[in-house]
């Protein structure tokens, strides 16, 4: 199993994958936070956190026969992105532009990361039978808690897994394996020391507490999980954050040691790290379709890509092309975009 566990590591390295480690199929103290978080209604809307929760809890009800999760990491910050620094720019002195955050710039991980998944779940199987199978995000799996047993990194207060190497920019993927495999040490906790940077810096105030998000309050959440209308108080202070949001990754002093991918699916695509919010807003649906496709945009459709993009426009300054943008896409807006659309138009004409 020791042979197998140096191999599986090789492979790994082989596929792309910046780190491999060996966790236990008990996800332990991680498993009694879900629960808290959970208690707190801090999911919002997101009704399969607590729908799947037992299968969270219990690897060994989501594949049968699991011993060990096998945690992967890969990094996907694109080659010449720097890790700090410019995208602050485009946050803070570019409100005209579109802030995307980082991993949403090119291809949608999921695919990629679950096929080289299933090619080592592959490889394993040949080598020793068995059941492997391959897990990314959208499965009920706790993946930070099973990454940090795995050594790969540790929770940092702003909820992301950390490696001392490599900062935060990165993926993760499992394989839960039914071979019993030699565990590896997590890596020391508590690295975050007494720096509450990202606590600060939190433009809606969502870190709550150290280790605790309450999504309802995340940018990510508001523009990527959330169908309805964004709450009111919160739309000014997104600025200019119209998928996702990486401030509490921007300002981590542990992403200075950030290692960026080699992965060409994740260089930026239609100059998404650069745009106006305007052009952005301007694209008709067919445009929408045809250059988010394979893009983890694509899946918030057309009418919240407009609705996103009107907060932005709303905290823009004053710009008569920006108010008749406006008015033109609100002839194709639906009921929940427009009212978004009015809200920026309110917002704008009280800059006149
Ligand atoms: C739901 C979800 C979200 C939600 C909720 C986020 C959250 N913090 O819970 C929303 C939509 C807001 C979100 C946003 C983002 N997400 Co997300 N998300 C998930 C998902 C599907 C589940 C996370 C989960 O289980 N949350 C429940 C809470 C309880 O668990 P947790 O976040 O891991 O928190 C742990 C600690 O905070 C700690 N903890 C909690 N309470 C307490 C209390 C104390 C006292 C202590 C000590 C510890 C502690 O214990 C928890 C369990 O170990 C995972 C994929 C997966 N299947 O795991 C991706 C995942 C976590 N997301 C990811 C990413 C990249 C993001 C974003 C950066 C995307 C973006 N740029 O917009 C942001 C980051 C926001 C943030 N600071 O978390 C990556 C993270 C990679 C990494 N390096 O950590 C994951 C792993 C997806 C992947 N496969 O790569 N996400
Ligand atoms: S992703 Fe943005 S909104 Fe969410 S916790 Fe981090 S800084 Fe706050």
């Amino acid at each position: 199993m020791a042979a197998l566990a140096a191999d599986i590591k090789r492979w790994g390295e082989e596929l792309g994958f910046a780190n491999i480690g060996i966790a236990p199929a008990t996800p332990g103290i991680h498993a009694e936070r879900l629960q808290q978080w959970l208690s707190k209604q801090y999911h919002g809307e997101m009704g399969y956190m607590q729908e799947r929760e037992n299968l969270r809890r219990e690897p060994d009800q989501l594949q049968t026969g699991t011993v060990r999760i096998i945690s992967a990491r890969m990094d996907y910050l694109p080659s010449d992105e720097p890790a700090q620094g410019n995208p602050l720019e485009l946050i803070n002195n570019k409100p005209d532009h579109a802030y995307i955050s980082r991993y949403a710039l090119g291809r949608d991980y999921h695919k990629l990361i679950r096929k080289r998944l299933s090619q080592l779940a592959q490889k394993i199987e040949e080598r020793i039978g068995g059941q492997h199978r391959a897990f990314v995000d959208s499965a009920p799996v706790l993946e930070r808690g099973f990454a940090e047993q795995a050594g790969l990194g540790w929770i940092g207060k702003n909820s992301m897994l950390i490696n001392q190497r490599a900062g935060s920019w990165f993926f993760l993927g499992e394989i839960y394996t039914s071979a019993p495999l030699p565990l590896d040490p997590p890596q020391e906790s508590g690295h975050c020391g007494s720096c509450s940077a990202c606590i600060k810096d939190c433009p809606t105030g969502a870190i709550v507490a150290p280790y605790q998000v309450d999504a309802r309050r995340c940018i990510s959440y508001l523009t990527i999980e959330l169908k309805d209308s964004i709450p009111e108080e919160l739309r000014p202070k997104m600025g200019n954050r119209v998928f996702g949001c990486d401030d509490c990754q921007l300002v981590c002093p542990w992403n200075k040691f950030t290692e960026h991918s080699p992965e060409p699916d994740f260089q930026p695509r239609h100059n998404l790290d650069n745009s106006e919010l305007i052009t952005l807003f301007m694209w008709s649906e067919a445009e929408f379709e045809q250059r988010t496709a394979g893009s983890p945009i694509r899946r918030i459709g057309y009418q919240r890509w407009l609705r996103n993009l009107a907060v932005g426009l709303g905290n823009a300054p004053y710009s008569e092309r920006i108010v008749t943008a406006l008015e033109t896409q609100r002839a194709v807006a639906d009921d929940n975009a427009r009212e978004h659309i009015d809200w920026a138009l309110t917002q704008q004409r009280s800059r006149i």
